[in-house]
């Protein structure tokens, strides 16, 4: 089994003087505290990649993006390509995170082909499934994440499934340990159905409210390859106590 991966998704947060401040003070911890056993990454903003990447120079953190186009280049106003993102130092990109599905409109045949894009550029693409409120009350939990892992994983996938109960993010309620468990290995279950063989060992992270206090125990459910954390990566404190917290 590969390492741990503990992503950090800056979302929609970082101007060139927090982002400093934040790599510096992120980078200065594994220099006093290594992680030699977690893969770690982080992904803020497009207009930060280069300034994050110039500063993680020698770190042992990689870069990532949080969304890219399936067109390698052209006439797509306000977009940016998966070349353009190997280009500027980053090694994953987030696909078909909930707030994109919600906010742009995009559904599993757009991951999926953003997912062949990204990995095609030579990007390892982390791609976002995940139940809303309303499907598990009506307990269609299950079917959701079928349909999303069918719909949005191409043919030969290699990259990584983040597990981000819709409910879950950003609310400071994560899923209980047990909840987790069962629905990740659902999960692991479709994916050794859709891809074989592979499907055994492709990282599967979970994602929502993902904290300094709750981290040890998530990160030590079986089947779960590391997290996909949001509002507690802006503090480099709290994203280190995450990142030490991995097996
Ligand atoms: C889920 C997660 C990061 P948060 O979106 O992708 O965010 O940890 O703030 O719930």
């Amino acid at each position: 089994m590969s390492k741990p991966l503990v992503v950090g998704n800056w979302k929609m947060n970082g101007l060139r003087a927090d982002s400093t401040a934040r790599v510096k003070a992120l980078v200065d911890g594994l220099r006093a505290q290594p992680a030699a056993g977690v893969d770690v990454a982080i992904c803020p903003p497009f207009t930060q990649l280069a300034l994050v990447g110039s500063l993680l120079e020698d770190a042992p953190v990689a870069l990532g993006a949080q969304d890219c186009h399936k067109a390698e280049r052209g006439a797509h106003t306000g977009d940016i390509s998966p070349e353009m993102l190997t280009d500027a130092g980053a090694a994953y990109v987030i696909l078909g995170h909930s707030e994109r599905r919600r906010d742009h409109g995009e559904i599993d045949e757009t991951v999926r082909e953003k997912v062949v894009a990204a990995a095609k550029a030579g990007l390892t693409p982390i791609v976002c499934i995940g139940e809303t409120e309303d499907q598990r009350q009506s307990g269609e939990t299950e079917s959701v994440l079928g349909w999303q892992i069918k719909g949005s994983l191409p043919d030969g996938f290699t990259g990584v499934v983040a597990y981000e109960p819709v409910w879950a993010i950003g609310t400071g309620l994560a899923a209980t340990s047990e909840d987790i468990e069962a629905t990740v290995g659902f999960i692991r279950a479709e994916l050794v159905r859709q891809f074989n063989e592979s499907g055994k060992t492709l990282r599967i992270l979970y994602g929502g409210s993902v904290d300094a206090g709750n981290a040890g125990s998530i990160l030590t459910i079986p089947n779960v390859g590391g997290a996909l954390v949001g509002g507690a990566s802006l503090k480099p404190d709290a994203f280190l106590s995450i990142i030490h917290a991995a097996p």
